[in-house]
């Protein structure tokens, strides 16, 4: 048998303007842009072993667990159609993570991200074309896979009728470092709770897309003026007013998700204890005369964005509530 291995690793990311909505289901092509912070201390590593087949994957393993074999074939089917060499070989996947459960990140951004970079390493790809292949896998894979801190992923697109080559609209959307290094924040992920969600985030926003009455169609416009503003912010790294839209971007997300409840049944991932938490924070930060930001992914574990500085002034209330925490200071 003539093996061949290709590591690598990658990071989950934290959006500040999040993704929520696909305007292709097959090759997640995102309704809007969206811009992630990296989150360094959990990581994915992942061994791709390939040997001459027929473009099977055999086996795949998490942490020395078996995995779900049909998900990743049905991704490798995916790929074969840009990258026909993969129809030449048969694969094993073995993937190591550090994600403590509950630590509110999902594993499928770095674990795609890490998977398409040991493909990207055996394909011979580019930042930018490995990034396609993450996507494909996960949309939120495409922002963990360039090395910086910060990361945009643009929609690519801006018009219906640009989608009627797929190939070529596929290639229009990708994650792009914006800033290499983006020191002094820390990011403070907190635990309340590890409970599986009822509904997926691929379910989520595939409800708010496919239900759209033209609130979702307005989130996305305004979103995307912000996503603007948002970049500029970064460069000029006005604190300010990245705080002000991060907020936004989450309760925003959120709203739209409570605007469209599933057959009836209303769709809702925050507690109400998620809230409070966000509130006592802002009350808090504002007492000490600091800025910083809260913001939730599909989830209700509350992040906290601060200069590292300030960082106490939320660790402290972290404490006092007994709530369990991770930090990562960029
Ligand atoms: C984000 N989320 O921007 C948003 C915020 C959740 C809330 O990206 O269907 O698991 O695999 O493309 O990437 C989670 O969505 O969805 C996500 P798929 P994914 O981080």
């Amino acid at each position: 048998m003539n093996l061949k291995e290709f590591t690598a690793e990658a990071y989950p990311n934290l959006a500040l303007i999040k993704y929520w909505g696909k305007k292709d289901e097959e090759l997640h092509i995102p309704t809007k842009s969206s811009l992630s912070i990296a989150f360094r201390i959990f990581w994915t590593k992942t061994v791709l072993k390939i040997y001459p087949g027929e473009g099977k994957v055999e086996k795949i393993s998490i942490n020395g667990i078996p995995d779900d074999l049909k998900k990743i074939q049905n991704f490798f089917d995916k790929i074969k159609k840009f990258y026909p060499e993969i129809k030449k070989y048969n694969y094993i996947i073995e993937s190591e993570n550090n994600f403590p459960s509950g630590a509110g990140f999902a594993s499928s951004a770095s674990g795609y991200a890490a998977l398409a970079k040991a493909l990207g390493k055996f394909l011979n790809l580019s930042e930018k074309e490995t990034a396609i292949i993450a996507r494909i896998g996960s949309g939120s894979a495409t922002r963990s896979v360039p090395s910086g801190d910060i990361v945009v992923w643009k929609r690519g697109f801006n018009s219906d009728k640009e989608l009627s080559n797929l190939e070529e609209v596929s290639k229009r959307s990708y994650g792009e470092t914006l800033v290499q290094k983006f020191e002094g924040i820390s990011i403070i992920a907190t635990v309340l709770s590890n409970k599986i969600k009822k509904i997926s985030s691929r379910e989520g926003m595939k409800i708010s897309v496919s239900n759209d009455d033209g609130i979702y169609n307005a989130y996305v416009k305004t979103e995307e003026k912000d996503f603007k503003v948002l970049e500029k912010a970064i460069l000029k790294r006005d604190l300010e007013t990245v705080f002000d839209i991060t907020i936004k971007s989450a309760m925003r997300l959120h709203g739209i998700i409570l605007s469209y409840p599933n057959n009836g049944v209303p769709v809702f991932y925050l507690y109400d204890q998620s809230l409070e938490l966000a509130e006592k924070f802002v009350e808090l930060i504002r007492k000490e005369g600091v800025i910083g930001a809260y913001t939730f992914d599909a989830g209700p574990n509350p992040f906290f964005i601060l200069q590292t500085k300030d960082e106490e002034i939320a660790t402290s209330m972290l404490k006092k509530l007994n709530v369990n925490y991770y930090i990562y200071r960029l």
